[in-house]
């Protein structure tokens, strides 16, 4: 059995945390009992680093390295999340938390003190698996998702939102923009392990990100009439769940007919769920991501006449709200070419998974590094990397931070010969 790299390490501490023993693989839904565990595991690494570590009111976790003077200004920020979607892989979210302070410890290896601020980041709710928000945390901390709308937010499991953040220590009155705190970043850099088989294809352990799809999430509620399944004849009725058939046909077929389009159906509830039973409403939500947001609108459009047609014929209703919407991110390229002047051998890959760092580039310079993944395989428990290629994207970080705290963000003129 061959050491595990001290990347790999980190993560087996974690690795029983969260296991979903019905789905396989991880659930670890946002402010829940597994991520909350994640997040302490997390403190006290960072503090064990001697690193300044603050909680936020939205529930995003700050470890500070701060450089002589204690400035917290011109940050360079870097961490990923700790929830996962349900049945999720082990290393989507963890693996740029843990990346993060294997860099740290990198990093403390070569240099007593940071020129300016580094700061590890723990951003909460990325995947909305459990309050329906993707990138919830980032999403408040930039203001595009107001206080207001976070806090009427119910959770999947029936909890509202102020309670779930009470009960993780938070307190929900003072949830809101930060407009400080992201004023202190001067930039912000994820590592995350790529969803995606571009550098298994390209054989090369790390790449760099260029692009997130825009992609957004539908809600659709089909009412239609409760009754019994023997009593009732076919003519008589108004099956929600016919209609729900159609509506998945016509998300596949609508994204299947637009090269580059992703239309998916992962969740539908079915009320009241008897077997026996004629269902009275139907819960069924859709995702669609292209890289143009004008496409996702016309697919929206699209499968709506589709899912209003097939109401209208079998005699229900429909209602339709979107939960989020992520317009396209090109990420800065500034700093996209500096991380390519620091990594030559880093191929430059776009992504149609969605990040915090995603969020985060509508206030500042962003920029993403991805670690191969020979499965390609995410968001199920067969997500995974190698040993060796984590520790080189440890290493690949920890070369691109040191660079950017010594430096900042504009590099160094090269002096003239
Ligand atoms: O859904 C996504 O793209 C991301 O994994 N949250
Ligand atoms: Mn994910
Ligand atoms: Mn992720």
């Amino acid at each position: 059995m061959s050491t595990p790299t001290p990347t790999a390490a980190l993560l087996a501490e974690i690795e029983e945390i969260g296991r979903d023993p019905e789905r396989g693989g991880y659930s670890r839904p946002g402010f829940a009992a597994a991520e909350l565990t994640l997040r302490d595991w997390f403190v006290d690494h960072a503090r064990r680093r001697g690193l300044d570590v603050e909680i936020d009111a939205d529930g995003v976790v700050w470890a500070w390295w701060l450089p002589a003077d204690g400035t917290r200004h011109g940050a360079i920020g870097t961490g990923s999340h700790l929830d996962s979607v349900p049945g999720g892989g082990a290393y989507d979210g963890p693996l740029g938390v843990v990346s993060a302070l294997r860099a740290m410890d990198l990093l403390r290896a070569r240099i007593d003190r940071p020129a300016r601020p580094l700061v590890l980041m723990v951003l909460p709710e990325e995947e909305g698996s459990r309050f329906g928000v993707p990138c919830l945390g980032s999403r408040l901390l930039t203001g595009e998702l107001t206080a207001t709308r976070a806090r009427s937010l119910v959770a999947r499991d029936g909890v509202p939102f102020d309670e779930a953040l009470r009960s993780a220590g938070l307190d929900p009155e003072v949830v809101g923009a930060r407009p400080e705190a992201l004023a202190g970043l001067a930039a912000f850099l994820e590592l995350h392990v790529e969803q995606g088989r571009g550098l298994a294809d390209l054989d090369r352990p790390v790449a760099l990100g260029r692009s997130i799809l825009a992609h957004g999430r539908w809600r659709l509620e089909i009412r239609g009439r409760g009754d019994h399944a023997g009593s009732t004849l076919m003519e008589d009725r108004a099956d929600p769940v016919l209609v729900a058939a159609d509506v998945v046909r016509a998300v596949r077929a609508a994204a299947s007919r637009v090269p580059g389009a992703r239309g998916t159906v992962g969740r539908i509830e079915v009320v009241p769920g008897g077997t026996n039973v004629i269902a009275s409403r139907v819960l069924l939500w859709f995702d669609l991501r292209h890289a143009e947001e004008g496409v996702v609108r016309d697919l929206v459009e699209e499968i709506i006449a589709a899912a209003s047609s097939a109401a209208e014929a079998e005699g229900c209703g429909i209602a339709l709200s979107e939960e989020s919407f992520s317009p396209e991110v090109v990420f800065d390229a500034a700093l996209r070419e500096r991380l390519g002047t620091l990594l030559p051998q880093a191929p430059v890959l776009d992504t149609g998974a969605g990040h915090d760092a995603g969020v985060l580039a509508a206030a500042i310079p962003t920029g993403m590094l991805f670690v191969r993944n020979p499965t390609g395989t995410s968001h199920a428990p067969d997500e995974v990397t190698s040993d060796e290629d984590a520790e080189a994207g440890s290493e690949a970080l920890a070369h691109v931070l040191e660079d950017l705290l010594a430096h900042g963000l504009r590099p160094p003129t090269p002096t003239r010969p």
